[in-house]
């Protein structure tokens, strides 16, 4: 693949994405003010000792200004809606108070962290309960990506993230630090974290806005700003693109049809870069890209855009002349071979509303549904077989690992697929061949990241197991998670 491909096309198959499902709510222009768009503080650790760093992760209710009048009650991690970014260093040690001042249970799911399952990953066997806290530990061993941590008890993760639990997680690594990409926290490097939703007098309602495929909003927030701007003072930015939407897919493209490079997928540097105009992100997936300014000037105003619906804006100011070059060749994916001699596992995602299905089946806490061993590296079809009305991308998300995309239907993966991701979508109709390896033997989820498909119990658990290291888990049901003292 070379660099000087421009992909100006990247919907791709537009017909099976939700334009067409009955129960779309396309995105409306929001007629409120501009504001600055909102950039979540970088959280500060609670102490540094050597290469242990102790953080504090609060889950708190608060308010917020998102629209004028009335402050909307909202949900957040140390913040009263998204939350503090927390930046992570390859390498480290990090000891993490997780504490529960929401008045229900919730979990603290790090989403893209290679971390033990079920309990440091934050699933649903790791439950914190209202005026409780839990402390979890673990090194960081994977390279400089952007993750982030979402709630995850089962059935309430779609109300929880819609109520504003979410904040991105930036991994930082040396190899990556060589790289010559904007990286000043909230200066040149910003998090964008997409999602959408509506009000009813200011307030978030998601009992009425409820969809059994996704629920979806009307206005589209950028960090929580809706008509966020964000003030350019350097010639080149990097974006962090985080898709939070419970359900919506977002096909980005700026109002002047501004190139892109999406430098990063899910699990960190993309092995080359790779330029858009448009750019496609199903629910949980996330994307860098690098956006050089160098052809505006003070007062320009470049719109961000998903379909016809402008979301953000970049108000150019004044920045100094940046003449860096992306090289052509950014990082070695050390792909792992494929173990031989072992069946590829087929798992099918199946249906539309109440009927959605994980390999004909509605999620157990309690059942482990496959095993594979820690070390080998397993080929997965990954089907989507639902065709209904058109079907639906169901987007594919595995706990526990970073996987490689090895094809669709066959051919080969989409241009910004070539890294490693976490989260993959899945057209209706389509196979999604990937190559999946656990490093760390614990018990993890995979699922639809429809927030209200996996709440519905479009989700599985595999156990990643060590032949030389038997161990036992103790698995909650759904029942005990919810309900304690019983
Ligand atoms: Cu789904």
């Amino acid at each position: 693949m070379s660099d000087s491909k421009v992909y100006t096309d990247y919907f791709f198959d537009e017909p099976v994405f939700d334009l067409h499902d009955g129960g779309y709510i396309p995105l409306e222009k929001a007629d409120f003010p501009d504001k600055p768009l909102n950039i979540p503080a970088a959280i500060k650790p609670d102490k540094v000792e050597g290469n242990d760093v102790y953080y504090t992760i609060t889950a708190q209710e608060g308010e917020t200004q998102i629209l004028p009048g009335a402050k909307t009650k909202t949900w957040g991690y140390n913040a009263s809606l998204l939350g503090q970014t927390i930046i992570l260093k390859q390498g480290v040690h990090y000891h993490v108070h997780l504490v529960n001042e929401l008045p229900e249970v919730t979990t603290f799911h790090w989403h893209g962290l290679n971390v033990t399952g079920p309990i440091v990953d934050g699933g649903p066997h790791a439950p914190v309960y209202p005026g409780g806290s839990r402390d979890i530990d673990f090194t960081l061993d994977q390279p400089a990506q952007t993750d982030w941590i979402h709630p995850h008890p089962c059935p309430n993760t779609a109300r929880q993230v819609w109520n504003g639990l979410a904040a991105a997680v930036v991994v930082t690594d040396t190899e990556e630090a060589k790289l010559p990409f904007p990286r000043n926290y909230g200066v040149d490097d910003i998090p964008i974290i997409l999602q959408d939703r509506n009000y009813h007098d200011n307030q978030l309602d998601y009992k009425a806005d409820y969809d059994v495929d996704g629920t979806l909003g009307k206005y589209a927030l950028v960090n929580g700003t809706i008509n966020g701007v964000f003030d350019v003072t350097t010639q080149r930015i990097r974006l962090r693109i985080l898709n939070g939407s419970d359900r919506r897919e977002w096909r980005l493209h700026f109002d002047d049809d501004h190139e892109f490079t999406q430098i990063a997928s899910d699990g960190g540097t993309l092995p080359e870069p790779v330029r858009f105009t448009k750019l496609m992100l199903t629910c949980a997936e996330r994307a860098e890209v690098i956006v050089d300014f160098g052809d505006k000037k003070p007062g320009d105003v470049v719109t961000l855009m998903s379909d016809d619906t402008p979301i953000m804006k970049f108000k150019i100011g004044e920045y100094a002349p940046d003449n860096t070059k992306l090289p052509e060749h950014l990082t070695t994916i050390d792909a792992p071979k494929v173990t031989p001699g072992l069946p590829v596992t087929k798992t099918v995602m199946s249906g539309m509303d109440d009927q959605v299905r994980l390999d004909g089946k509605l999620f157990d806490m309690q059942r482990i549904d496959r095993k594979q061993k820690i070390g080998d590296t397993v080929l997965w079809d990954v089907v989507n077989t639902n065709e209904m009305d058109g079907g639906m991308i169901h987007p594919f998300h595995m706990h526990g690992c970073q996987f490689l995309v090895i094809s669709r239907n066959g051919k080969a993966p989409y241009p910004n697929e070539h890294g490693w991701k976490d989260t993959v979508g899945v057209n209706a109709g389509e196979t999604v061949r990937i190559a999946v390896q656990f490093t760390k033997f614990g018990v993890y989820m995979y699922h639809c990241h429809i927030l209200e498909h996996e709440d519905t119990g479009m989700m599985a658990q595999i156990e990643a197991y060590d032949p030389n290291h038997e161990h036992k888990y103790h698995l909650l049901s759904m029942d005990e998670m919810n309900h304690p003292s019983k």
